[in-house]
């Protein structure tokens, strides 16, 4: 059960280092953080600003790039640059990770970022997020690069800021899941629940059934099972959206291997690995079928993976029958 803050007034940075005593890593979640605020204005004015649509350019993905993908991934980048204890930063927008520091000079961390997921959405006004996962570098300096190249189960936090009716950020660490408000008149996220846990039993299922003649046989049964045992079925299409819905309400978010897309849609690192650390913080799961998301050993930066994340149970349902 969460605690649900009515109370006491805190802001995050003040959660962070008195309560949380995250030492710097408090310093790191405080300069996302703050390019989520950034992002957030951005996405606000971006009709006025005349910056929704495509740029004329490609991401590593081979996806079209929005304007909007650009400009949150120079404000993460700008605010991580200025976080002394950030060695490197991969992002889906770019081919190469950015290394900022070494060791040597006090890069203790890599930070890995969907900087803007679901924004093709934003022309339609649907919610978008910021998906970020923190890794020890554990890396010696000439190698840097390299320590973004872990299994999330190395993460030490991960989570998401969700820009929908309100701005919300979720973070999990090793204390577990906490979600802040963003007070727009005071610029500050405010802690307004700690402790979060996922519903054990919620009939809710999330995926795109569009696509159900690609997907294998046993999510196929699945799907069949759900639809003749008094499930509701719940898909936005903005990943950060239906977790976080997800998250609260319980259920299973599902984005599989299809035959079109073998490994899945979603990225591993920006998407599966931070997820998947937040539900299993929150006493829920995260699985690509065979395994755990979080054992998954990256091969390479943008890889992708199918992801199944949820309640517990939920989880095992569709895994027992793909695996
Ligand atoms: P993006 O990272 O290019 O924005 O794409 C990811 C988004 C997710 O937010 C969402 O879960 C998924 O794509 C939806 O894909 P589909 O339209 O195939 O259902
Ligand atoms: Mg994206």
């Amino acid at each position: 059960m969460s605690k649900v803050m009515t109370e006491n007034l805190t802001t995050l940075g003040v959660h962070l280092r008195n309560d949380r005593q995250l030492g710097d890593l408090a310093d790191v979640i405080e300069a996302i953080a703050l390019a989520t605020k950034a992002i957030a204005a951005k996405i606000q004015r971006a009709r006025i600003d005349d910056v929704i649509g495509a740029i004329d350019n490609v991401n590593v993905q081979g996806e079209v790039q929005q304007k909007l993908d650009v400009l949150s991934d120079e404000l993460v980048l700008r605010c991580l640059r200025a976080c002394p204890s950030v060695a490197v930063y991969a992002s889906e927008e770019q081919e190469a990770p950015a290394v900022l520091r070494d060791q040597s000079q006090g890069g203790a961390y890599a930070v890995l970022s969907d900087p803007l997921d679901g924004s093709s959405n934003i022309d339609v006004a649907v919610s978008v997020g910021t998906i970020f996962s923190v890794l020890p570098n554990d890396q010696p300096d000439a190698s840097t690069a390299d320590a973004v190249l872990q299994p999330g189960r190395n993460q030490v936090a991960a989570g998401y800021v969700l820009y929908g009716s309100s701005v919300l950020l979720v973070l999990a660490t090793k204390h577990g899941v906490d979600m802040y408000v963003l007070d727009p008149s005071l610029g500050e996220f405010l802690l307004v629940a700690t402790g979060l846990s996922m519903p054990t039993e919620k009939k809710i299922y999330s995926i795109n059934e569009a696509y159900l003649n690609d997907f294998d046989a046993g999510l196929q049964g699945y799907l069949e099972y759900v639809h003749g045992n008094g499930y509701g079925a719940r898909y936005i299409g903005s990943m950060v959206a239906d977790v976080h819905r997800t998250l609260l309400k319980g259920g299973v978010f599902i984005y599989p291997a299809t035959t079109k897309a073998p490994k899945g849609k979603l990225r591993l690192m920006y998407e599966g690995n931070p997820m998947a650390y937040v539900m299993e913080q929150a006493g829920g799961a995260g699985s690509i079928g065979a395994s755990r998301i979080l054992d998954v050993m990256p091969e390479q930066l943008h890889e992708r993976t199918p992801v199944i994340v949820g309640s517990t149970l939920e989880v095992e349902q569709v895994s027992k029958r793909i695996a």
